[in-house]
């Protein structure tokens, strides 16, 4: 069945709940503020199940309620994995085989974001999720520059190091900075180096859309919950297993 109806106390029932913030002090009013604007997004009736004063000017309000809209499963535009999931051994083995020397890479928080705890969870040794980070595997040299690194320094450090791979983690959104500082990335690397030799870039964040490595000019996005063994894996399938597949066809 592709059309479906969210689900609350009974199937199809379209009960849905959602959350936000009013700039106002908590009253009445604001209730009767937040079952308005409830009922102009669709949801109706809407109860006001969570009210709470978030200091003197702000209230956070949770309100459950039906909605008519219908999901259309057949529609859904998402980024499924492409490429195979590895072990630690597998992906060792395959860079010893596939390029004969460390694969390198370079990552950092870029512009003013000083979150460095989702970089860290991909590259540091103690990892993320159970899976240790790249720093872990034999093959892969990783150089991890933490916070507030400017795009000119990365450019830099990237080709002192001869990265194969940047990462680039840009956790804050605040007036799309996440998207303004990868766009400027993109462009520095463009520049600095011949199209066939540029590092490959891949950059992660909690609130990126994946679908959107192409319009930011890099060529992968990672989004909330990635493990170290995904981007493993990826950074395995584009730089080592494709470049076999390259040599091979003479290109
Ligand atoms: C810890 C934290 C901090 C710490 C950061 C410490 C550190 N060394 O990182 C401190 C206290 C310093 C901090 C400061 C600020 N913070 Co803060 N912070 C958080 C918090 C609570 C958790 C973030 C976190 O560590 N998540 C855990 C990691 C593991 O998850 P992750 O980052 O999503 O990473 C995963 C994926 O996204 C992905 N990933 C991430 N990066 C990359 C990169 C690559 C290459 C790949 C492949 C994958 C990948 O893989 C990771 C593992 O799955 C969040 C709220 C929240 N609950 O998320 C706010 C939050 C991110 N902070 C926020 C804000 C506003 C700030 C400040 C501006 C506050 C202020 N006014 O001073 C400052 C900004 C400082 C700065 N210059 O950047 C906002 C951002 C809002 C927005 N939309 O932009 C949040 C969302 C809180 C909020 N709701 O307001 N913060």
């Amino acid at each position: 069945m592709t059309i479906l109806r969210p689900y609350g106390d009974t199937t199809g029932d379209g009960m849905v709940q959602m959350s936000f913030t009013l700039p106002m002090p908590h009253s009445k009013v604001a209730e009767g503020a937040a079952v308005q604007l409830a009922n102009k997004m669709g949801m109706d009736p809407a109860l006001v199940v969570h009210h709470k004063a978030m200091g003197p000017d702000f209230t956070f309000f949770v309100v459950y309620g039906r909605v008519n809209h219908l999901v259309d499963t057949s529609q859904v535009k998402v980024v499924e994995r492409d490429f195979p999931l590895l072990t630690p051994k597998e992906v060792n083995a395959a860079i010893k085989r596939g390029l004969r020397r460390e694969l390198v890479v370079v990552g950092a928080c870029i512009g003013t974001d000083a979150h460095t705890v989702g970089i860290d969870a991909i590259l540091n040794i103690k990892g993320f999720a159970g899976e240790k980070g790249l720093e872990y595997y034999s093959e892969i040299r990783v150089v991890n520059l933490g916070a507030q690194v400017s795009v000119p320094q990365l450019v830099a450090r990237a080709q002192e190091e001869r990265a194969d791979a940047v990462l680039v983690s840009q956790v804050v959104t605040q007036r799309e900075a996440h998207l303004l500082n990868t766009k400027e990335m993109s462009a520095a690397f463009r520049e600095a180096y011949p199209a066939d030799k540029r590092p490959l870039l891949v950059v992660g964040g909690p609130r990126f859309d994946e679908g959107i490595a192409a319009e930011l000019g890099v060529d992968r996005v990672f989004a909330r919950g990635t493990t170290p063994g995904e981007v493993a894996s990826y950074l395995t399938d584009a730089i080592v297993a494709r470049r076999a597949a390259r040599t091979e066809a003479g290109v």
